[in-house]
């Protein structure tokens, strides 16, 4: 593994619709989630350097698989990108298929270590993202927030949402601090990085 370098060597293992189809359960893995559109596919192509390792897209909603990648070539170290939430045009079944597709994730992984969780930073804190960091407090997870976008909003503007989401996680009793991130220009990518190898390699 290439110390030095900020970003990861990631490579696309496998996408599944059903549980059985995962990758086995064993080593550590840290799941990507947060609602359609706000930029997790681009997070994880960011995090290596990529522009096409994971599909970006402006039309969420899609019935959307769980994607499983490795990390720096090590079969212990996973990425898992979950689908999306929150898409306002998404049907009851689509919702449904969303609840139970993360609900078997989440109940059977047990080499699950935490959840990266991305708002944008201009909409952060929606009702779909408080319903979704309750759930990870009942799992016991740690959640790492992503205030992503942050190129959109001034340097001033973003350590205002920063600090006020760091209010809002201590509420919540959730301790990661939260970061300020884009995907675009690759702010907070080596803080991430750094952070995910912590999860994956210490637990
Ligand atoms: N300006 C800006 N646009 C972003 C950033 N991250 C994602 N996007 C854009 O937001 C849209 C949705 O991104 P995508 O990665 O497909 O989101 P996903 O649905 O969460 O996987 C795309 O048009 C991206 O180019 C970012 O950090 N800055
Ligand atoms: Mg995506």
């Amino acid at each position: 593994m290439n110390r030095k370098s900020s970003y990861l060597n990631i490579e696309f293992l496998s996408a599944c619709t059903e549980a059985k189809l995962y990758p086995e359960d064993f080593g550590n893995e840290v799941a990507i989630c947060g609602r359609s559109n706000s930029g997790k596919s681009s997070i994880i192509n960011a995090l290596a350097n990529s522009k096409k390792l994971a599909k970006t897209s402006n039309t969420p909603g899609r019935t959307q698989s769980i994607n499983f990648f490795s990390i720096n070539s090590d079969v212990d170290y996973k990425l898992v990108d979950l689908p999306g939430y929150g898409y306002a045009k998404a049907s009851k079944k689509m919702q449904k298929d969303w609840g139970r597709q993360i609900t078997n994730y989440m109940n059977s992984r047990e080499s699950l270590r935490g959840i990266i969780l991305i708002m944008d930073i201009r909409h952060p804190f929606q009702k779909a993202d408080q319903d979704f960091l309750a759930w990870c407090r009942q799992y016991h997870l740690p959640v790492q927030l992503l205030l992503n976008k942050a190129d959109k909003l001034s340097r001033n503007q973003g350590l205002n949402v920063l600090s006020a989401s760091k209010k809002e996680l201590i509420n919540l009793k959730l301790l990661n601090e939260p970061l300020l991130f884009s995907a675009k220009t690759h702010d907070g990518v080596e803080q991430l990085t750094k952070n995910i190898l912590s999860w994956v390699e210490s637990a």
